[in-house]
């Protein structure tokens, strides 16, 4: 601990005086850790103490992720040492454009191991934690050479992530006084320093954990929502089969079979070869008997005028039959008002899609961030998103997450998979949407109940404050 508090002390990556931070607060001490790029030897000493770090407290990872950009090579030295699998968080990524946020090969529901040089707030670490966990990946811990004792433990506790430091900067100021790099009068400085400088409220405190029957008697609450949030605690279920098939037989048939699971029905009515009215009506009077509303995957993505006659007109008059219907952000807010126009009067409701499951979406950072605004400013007709996990904090939300089977993974085509627990108790999504995960079973009501009952229990696990 002494040589490393003096090597830093001697390259300045640590300095005394009087520093404006990027707060606007006056310090008297000030870390500088990029100059140890520069110094070979310290380098790797600081990325062996984070690993040793890690070792000694028992953390189970599986790939490692520096904040940038102090942290990368601390990242790469450890990364490289021991034969462990990295990623890099792009910070400069275009939020909508096409480069990933995260490089390097993801397998969703895998732990990763986020390292840092100081921190104070923990808000940086928070941000990569966000990152990674949008990402599908589990981020329980963060390793750092320096915690400055300003509250950044209690932040990332709060949001599920351990904090374990190499040394505290009080820890460093004794060692330094005992060295005779500092003198009592800045020992006692700093350490006046810390104690009025606490950062004690979380800068997004986190909405309290509401039920779904307390969400449903909400004031300003959705009617679809509302019905929704009541059959969900109804049938003790938050799962919505996705009926992607082709024959309308079938889809009758997995209505009729599955109806006492589910709390939706979302078709794709216009993959079906055989589609007749009569289909929508039959459809409709099983969702009247068993108790589930019935969500169109249409995804409308036109202009308000146009959109309003795919929705009402054509050969499927979606309107009439389907409870709720989604729609991109991609064409602005006349989109919801084109179908509002139609819907408002039927009483039906829309979700927005703020995220997608598939590898490389484009809906992400700010255009997720303009997905929820125009949900937000339009709750007459949205009551929610189609996202992988919580967008919105608003408690009227309702968050319903496709992209769900029981082992995280993907297909070929690009459809990546998270957990019904990491969905709803992790990410903090309402509803999970399943297909293929019942669809290919050889027992779907089997298969159906097992969702189910993962998808609720995960719920239960939230409301008792059970995060993992
Ligand atoms: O981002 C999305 C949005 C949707 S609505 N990702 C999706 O997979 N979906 C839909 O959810 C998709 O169109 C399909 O109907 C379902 C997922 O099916 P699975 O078989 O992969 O579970």
């Amino acid at each position: 601990m002494e040589l490393l508090a003096e090597e830093l002390y001697r390259v300045q990556a640590l300095k005394f005086g009087q520093f404006t931070l990027k707060s606007g607060v006056l310090s008297p001490v000030y870390f500088d850790l990029r100059v140890i790029v520069s110094y070979p030897a310290l380098l790797n000493q600081v990325a062996d103490r984070l690993y040793q770090t890690a070792q000694d407290a028992g953390v189970q990872y599986k790939t490692v992720c520096g904040v940038p950009y102090t942290a990368l090579p601390l990242a790469t030295i450890i990364c490289s040492s021991h034969l462990l699998p990295m990623l890099i968080r792009r910070k400069e990524a275009k939020d909508y454009g096409t480069k990933r946020l995260v490089e390097g090969a993801i397998t969703p529901g895998e732990t990763c191991l986020i390292i840092e040089d100081v921190v104070t707030s923990g808000s940086s670490v928070l941000e990569t934690a966000e990152v990674l966990r949008r990402e599908g990946l589990q981020v329980t811990d963060a390793i750092v050479l320096v915690d400055r004792e300003q509250g950044g433990r209690e932040k990332l506790a709060e949001n599920g992530i351990r904090l374990h430091a190499i040394c505290t900067l009080p820890q460093l100021m004794d060692v330094l006084q005992r060295l005779g790099k500092v003198d009592a009068e800045m020992v006692e400085k700093v350490r006046r320093f810390i104690a009025d400088n606490k950062v004690t409220a979380p800068v997004q405190p986190r909405s309290p954990v509401l039920s779904y029957s307390a969400r449903a008697a909400l004031p300003d609450i959705h009617p679809i929502a509302k019905r929704l949030l009541h059959i969900m605690e109804k049938k003790a279920s938050n799962l919505c089969v996705s009926a992607d098939v082709t024959d309308s037989a079938e889809l009758l048939g997995l209505a009729a079979e599955l109806g006492p699971a589910i709390c939706m029905l979302k078709t794709h009515v216009d993959i079906l070869s055989d589609f007749t009215p009569d289909i929508s009506s039959r459809l409709r009077s099983l969702a009247d008997q068993h108790d589930f509303l019935i969500f169109e995957d249409r995804k409308f993505a036109d202009i308000g005028n146009t959109v309003k006659h795919q929705y009402e007109g054509g050969l499927y008059r979606i309107s009439s039959w389907a409870d709720v219907v989604n729609v991109h952000a991609v064409p602005g807010p006349g989109v919801v008002r084109g179908l509002q126009e139609a819907g408002e009067e039927l009483r039906r409701g829309c979700l927005v899609i703020a995220e997608m499951s598939s590898e490389g979406s484009l809906a992400t950072g700010e255009y997720t961030k303009a997905a929820v605004k125009m949900a937000e400013e339009n709750p007459k007709f949205v009551f929610g998103f189609i996202s992988g996990g919580k967008v919105s904090e608003r408690p009227q939300c309702l968050h319903l997450t496709p992209g769900v089977q029981m082992q995280p993974g993907g297909d070929s085509l690009g459809q990546q998979y998270q957990t019904p627990h990491e969905v709803i108790a992790n990410k903090g999504s309402d509803i999970i949407i399943v297909g293929r995960g019942i669809l290919s079973s050889s027992n779907r009501p089997e298969a159906a109940e097992s969702y189910r009952r993962a998808g609720w229990e995960a719920y239960v696990a939230r409301t008792r404050g059970g995060e993992s």
